[in-house]
């Protein structure tokens, strides 16, 4: 009680402090604005606009930089679209060039070796996408039910592709890549999971309902591949035939502007609880899987394969180009930096050397031009 009473008083006295300082500013700042204005009204006309000008601005800056500070910018993936003009040979050239150079192009020579492994083992790649839970595993589960696949897995930090090869009805064989899911706020597709979905031939979105911010985000980047690619809506047993219908409809709303996407619905896996009867009489709870329904799925698969495998392998290949594009680029700008680092440290260190040598008049402005020249030298060279 008596240390409420304190806290009280504390609080009061503190309240008291702040109203005072706040009366102390407003009357100060009240009286700086009139004697300013007294000022202003003495200067000419085109003083008093560039002044308001002047405040304008500074408030406009504030409000910016408020903004920026307030609301976190979105990482929103760069849709980029693919460049389809690039081509192996010329790639292959730029990385041999490259590596001549100076340049690291480990990541890219691996990527165009990777592609290559590819294409002799003569598979159709198809990478499953989508956050954590929506039903991924099991979806590979309910179409190949031999394979080993850990259903209801936690996210963690190590994240690894799962492959499965399945040799459909007929005939095609196929590699399903399980690409982990994130379901953090505000984490989308990472590095790893954008190079899987740039060498799939086919990308499959898995969702369970209406899209989140996040996960529009993902499906966009797959979408701007222009690869062909199937939106999954996954656990339908969860919803009634209206829902369902409200569902499609978003759904197919989203994807209306692009070409080779194909909307469909499945069910993968869970578990009903049902009332059984048992032979006494007696009613018991029990937990049934529910029978997986995939073959709409299946379908718009076989489309696709039957469609046209040259096309689907030309997407690949330009989806691939692109991606050995951008991360020989990333490393060509690493070398520039690192060069460049390499050269203000050199200078630097030469014109320190430079300047404790200096002892003699004169010879300060030998070895200033010495390094012009040297430096300019080095430059030509790079
Ligand atoms: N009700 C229902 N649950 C499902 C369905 N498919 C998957 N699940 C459940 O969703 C949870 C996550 O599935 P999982 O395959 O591990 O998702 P992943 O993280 O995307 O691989 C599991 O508990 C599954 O049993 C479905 O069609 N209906
Ligand atoms: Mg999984």
């Amino acid at each position: 009680m008596q240390i409420s009473k304190l806290i009280r008083l504390l609080l009061a006295l503190i309240v008291g402090l702040l109203s005072l300082l706040f009366l102390i500013i407003f009357l100060y700042l009240t009286e700086s604005a009139f004697t300013v204005w007294d000022y202003l009204r003495q200067t000419p006309i085109w003083f008093l606009a560039a002044y308001a000008i002047l405040l304008f601005c500074l408030a406009l800056g504030v409000i910016w930089l408020l903004w920026r500070i307030l609301i976190p910018r979105n990482n929103k993936i760069a849709v980029k679209p693919v460049n389809s003009n690039l081509s192996e040979a010329e790639l292959t050239q730029r990385v041999i060039e490259a590596e001549q150079a100076g340049v690291d192009v480990e990541l890219a020579r691996k990527e165009l070796a990777k592609l290559r492994q590819r294409r002799d083992a003569g598979f159709v790649y198809i990478s499953l996408f989508g956050e954590i839970s929506s039903g991924k595993s099991s979806l590979i589960k309910a179409i190949l039910p031999e394979a080993q696949v850990q259903i209801g897995a936690r996210g963690g930090t190590t994240r690894t592709l799962n492959e499965y090869r399945w040799h459909t009805e007929s005939g095609d064989e196929l590699i399903l890549i399980d690409v982990p899911g994130t379901n953090e706020v505000g984490i989308i597709l990472d590095a790893m999971s954008q190079a899987e979905a740039q060498r799939a031939h086919i990308v499959i979105y898995v969702c369970d309902g209406d899209l989140s911010r996040s996960q529009w985000d993902e499906l966009q980047y797959l979408l701007q591949l222009a690869k062909p690619c199937i939106l999954v809506l996954n656990k339908t047993d969860r919803y009634t035939a209206s829902e369902l219908e409200l569902l499609q409809t978003n759904l197919r709303r989203r994807i209306a502007d692009f070409a080779l996407v194909k909307l469909v619905n499945v069910q993968s896996g869970g578990t009903r609880e049902a009332l059984r009867i048992l032979p006494n009489g007696l009613e018991e709870m029990v937990v049934r899987p529910i029978p997986p329904q995939v073959t709409e799925l299946k379908v718009a698969l076989q489309q696709f394969l039957d469609e046209d495998v040259e096309l689907l392998e030309r997407l690949r290949d330009s989806a691939v180009f692109s991606l050995v594009d951008s991360q020989l680029s990333a490393a060509e700008l690493s070398y520039r930096t690192r060069k460049a680092k390499e050269l203000v440290e050199d200078h630097t260190r030469k014109a320190m050397l430079g300047a404790m040598a200096a002892v003699a008049p004169g010879t300060d402005i030998l070895i200033q031009g010495y390094h012009g020249i040297s430096r300019h030298h080095l430059m030509i060279l790079h």
